[in-house]
This record gives structure tokens, sequence and C-alpha cells, in this order.
């Protein structure tokens, strides 16, 4: 059999977590359109009776600007460092800039060997994937490209198979059925921050962490939720829940809707938004808060 670790590597916003969902068939990590919407480093796990591959999805390469996105880009860097191959994702519509293609050469002329999966095909015209394919080769990136959507299932298949191919032979790195190394816990929390990412703009979705007070299914199978949503700043704190709680209100039913979708069962959720200054850049907070 082969089996093995795909370290999933890009920019901020590539659409990493997209792929990796469509790949391993199940949503196992949060996506949004900003960027920096991943924080850990995620597994996702695809096994078939032939192969297994193991998905490492990444924080996306962004400047750091606080302690929280330091460590961000460290797992980033550790995980390209300890995988037995390197897809890196680079968003084709968002173009194809002198230091992409460096920063794409950085990563492929490194010690493991990498392809290239230039996304979102499924909105750009067939011209301009083929000239950057063109403008990636002569300017020296020597490694596979592979043209695809994730949305829309484009040359996914395709993907899967050539990179199955490229795993070392040996046992599933991975027993039992698992998809993901994350808790229901984790996820639900990520939940909830992904329906802040979609319904609050500029600072705020980004200085937000979520703690999970309590989490327990009752004997009829239902799930009491209660969480505490993290915020920097006391006007962030008023943004988050608005007019007479509106805002909470509907952005903790929407993430109430998807908590049971994920877990199959009804819902009862309670939040609770509170304060902690600066928490991104206080390493002992960030211990305590940031959920791993
Ligand atoms: N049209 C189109 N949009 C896509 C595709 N893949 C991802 N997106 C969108 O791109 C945005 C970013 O996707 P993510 O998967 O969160 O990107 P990421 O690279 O994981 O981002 P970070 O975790 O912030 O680094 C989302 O709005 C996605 O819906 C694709 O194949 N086609
Ligand atoms: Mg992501």
């Amino acid at each position: 059999m082969k089996s093995g670790f795909i370290g999933v590597i890009g920019k901020a916003n590539a659409g990493k977590s997209t792929l990796v969902n469509v790949l391993v068939g199940e949503k196992v990590a949060i996506v949004s359109p900003k960027p920096q919407t991943t924080r850990h480093s995620i597994l996702g796990v695809l096994t078939t009776e032939e192969y297994q591959l193991v998905f490492v999805d990444t924080p996306g390469i962004y400047k750091s600007s606080n302690y929280l996105t330091d460590m961000m880009m460290k797992t980033t860097d550790d995980t390209a460092k300890d995988v037995d191959f390197v897809l890196f994702v680079h968003d084709g519509h968002g173009g194809l800039s002198d230091g992409d293609i460096e920063l794409i050469k950085k990563y492929s002329s490194g010690r493991i060997p990498m392809a290239l999966a230039y996304t979102k095909i499924d909105i750009m015209p067939k011209e301009k994937i083929a000239d950057d394919v063109k403008k990636l080769y002569e300017n020296g990136v020597e490694c596979d490209v592979f043209p695809v959507s994730a949305r829309k299932r484009q040359n996914i298949a395709k993907l899967e198979k050539y990179l199955a191919e490229k795993m070392p032979e040996g046992d599933k790195v991975i027993s039992g059925d698992v998809v993901s190394d994350k808790s229901e816990k984790f996820m639900i929390a990520e939940i909830m921050r992904e329906k802040i990412l979609l319904k609050f703009d500029d600072e705020i979705p980004h200085g937000i962490a979520i703690v999970i007070n309590a989490f327990t299914r009752k004997d009829n199978g239902s799930y009491d939720i209660n969480l505490d949503i993290i915020c920097e700043k006391a006007n962030h704190k008023a943004i988050l829940i608005g007019k007479q709680g509106r805002a909470i209100k509907e952005v903790s039913s929407f993430a109430r809707e998807g908590m049971e979708k994920f877990l199959g069962a009804k819902v009862f959720l309670t939040t609770y938004v509170r304060v902690e200054e600066d928490w991104r850049n206080r390493p002992g907070l960030i211990k305590d808060i940031f959920i791993v």
C-alpha cells in the first residue's frame, strides 16, 4: 500500500482548506473568504484499499503581526519540513506575481518533493491558466503543475491519483477510519469562528478565539453547548453583540445550524462575548484559550 503525509502549503486564502475538504470528502477544516482562517495544522485523512493520503492543512503564509501569527507561521514551516510530499496551493485567480514565483521556487527547491495545485480555475479564462503555467516553467519552476478547481471538483481525481503514486510504500500511517485528528469539540469551536468570519468584517474576526465551556450529549441525543467568544477590544464586543443583541443572536443561530449539521443532532447553544485585551500578543493567555 502507498501511504504518507502531504503538507498543504500556500499563501493565506489560496484555497488550501477547501481543497483538503474536497480531497478527503468531508469537511475537516473551516473555510472563509478572509485570510488566516486556518490557525492550526489539521489532518485530513483519505483512505482507500490501495492508498492512504494524510493531508496536513496549514495556516496560510501571511505577514506575521503578533505572537499568534508567529506561532501559526511556525506551524506551517514545521509542517513543510516534516512531510513526505508538499502540495503547494496557489490561487490562480489572484494572479501570479514575481513574489509568488519566488515563493513557489523556494518550496519546490527544498529537500521534500513538491507539486503545485493551481486552483480556482472555475472562475478564470482558459488562456490565463495556460499563460501562467507557461510563465511558471519559463521562470524555472520545475515541479508538476495541476490546474484544479476545488469548488467545481475539476481535476481533483487526477490530482488524488498522482499524489497516491508519490507516496512511499508502507502500512497506513493512521489506523482506523478517522478522517481528522481533531476532536468534535475543536470542530464546534471552529464552526463558531467560521460563522463569525463570514458575518463580520475588518479586524474583528481575526481577533476572535472560542472557548468551549460545556459540550454535553444528553440522553435524548441532543447537545448542550456553552461557549465564550473572546475578542480583543470593548468596541469589538459591542459590534459582536449588536443593537439589542441582534448580531450575536443571528451569528449564534447560524453557527447552531452548522453544529447541528456536523453533529447530526439537535444543539442548544449559549454564547457569551468577553474581552481579553490584546490576547493575540499574550503567550500565557494564548496557551489557555487557544484550543489545539
Ligand atoms: N471559485 C473558487 N473559489 C474557491 C476555490 N477554492 C477555495 N475557494 C474560495 O477561496 C476562499 C478561501 O478558501 P480557503 O479554503 O479558506 O483558503 P485557505 O487557503 O485555507 O485560507 P487560510 O486558511 O486563511 O490560509 C473561500 O472563499 C473559498 O470558498 C475554488 O476552487 N474556486
Ligand atoms: Mg485554511
